[in-house]
């Protein structure tokens, strides 16, 4: 597989989920071997795994003191389109934005103005059984020419078990929308978290129903989202991965253990 960068500058804008303020993204290309990065205030931020400053309800990077959250859904696109060198700069709030909570809007955007590189994109390749834990929840990672993704969910309320895997068809899982339960909002607003979340980027599930109007993308929209979720934290590896992965109620904590453990056993191909 070659390297990739866009043909040409992109911007969105839009209101970031936690912080409720407005943003506007420039997608810059960039040359070989560059990278994806952030970059702020002057300040350029690695799009890896060295630069996690936060993982609860969000993966968010920084350095010196600058901090971009929210990477995960924009690196999740980045992740499944092959993108390997491009710089987004972050202009006005610290948030990339939300837009409709899912990847469909960057996806949409970003997918003609791809182009290819002469040089050979660096490929992950797992090349032993990885597992990482946190109470009952784990995510293993499998040695596979693969990338096939497991998420298996027991949400109370609604949704109950679910189980769903991505094989690598990109439309199965961009239109899903990040989600809460309404007995969340509560204490995450509490944590000064979630000021721009509403039912316009988040499907927010009651004990018996959803309250968005037009009801869900699919029906296990919560659990796709979860996998996409895990394509974007994995990009923090900084190439692009290959392996067979089974996510047991994991999240951005546990998918950060795993990204730190695979860092050092993963091998390059
Ligand atoms: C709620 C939950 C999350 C909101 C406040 C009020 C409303 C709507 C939203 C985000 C990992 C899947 C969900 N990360 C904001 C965020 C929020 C995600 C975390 C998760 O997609 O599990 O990428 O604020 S949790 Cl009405
Ligand atoms: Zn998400």
């Amino acid at each position: 597989m070659k390297q990739r960068t866009i043909k040409e500058r992109l911007e969105f804008e839009g209101v970031g989920i936690h912080s409720g303020e407005r943003a506007k993204i420039i997608l810059h290309p960039e040359g070989e071997d560059s990278g994806v990065a952030f970059f702020k205030e002057g300040v350029k931020i690695p799009a890896k795994v060295d630069y996690v400053v936060n993982t609860f309800h969000s993966t968010d990077l920084g350095k010196d003191g600058v901090v971009v959250k929210t990477v995960e859904h924009l690196l999740a696109t980045l992740h499944l389109l092959g993108i390997s060198n491009l710089t987004v700069e972050v202009i006005g709030g610290d948030e990339i934005p939300i837009m409709d909570g899912s990847g469909y809007y960057f996806y949409r955007k970003l997918k003609d103005k791809v182009v290819k590189q002469n040089a050979d994109a660096e490929v992950l390749q797992i090349q032993e059984e990885v597992v990482v834990r946190r109470g009952d929840a784990y995510i293993e990672a499998k040695p596979c020419s693969c990338f096939e993704i497991t998420y298996e969910g027991e949400f109370q309320t609604y949704f109950g078990r679910q189980k769903y895997t991505f094989k690598g068809n990109v439309r199965d899982i961009i239109l899903a929308r990040t989600f809460c339960f309404e007995h969340e909002i509560e204490f995450i607003r509490k944590n000064g978290l979630g000021k721009g979340g509403s039912l316009e980027n988040t499907l927010v599930i009651g004990k018996e129903k959803i309250y968005n109007r037009g009801g869900l993308r699919y029906q296990d929209e919560p659990v796709r989202h979860k996998v996409f979720d895990l394509i974007g934290d994995l990009y923090l590896l900084g190439a692009s991965v290959r392996g067979k992965f089974l996510s047991h109620k994991g999240g951005h904590s546990l998918n950060f253990q795993l990204v730190k453990a695979l860092y050092k056993k993963a091998v390059l191909v």
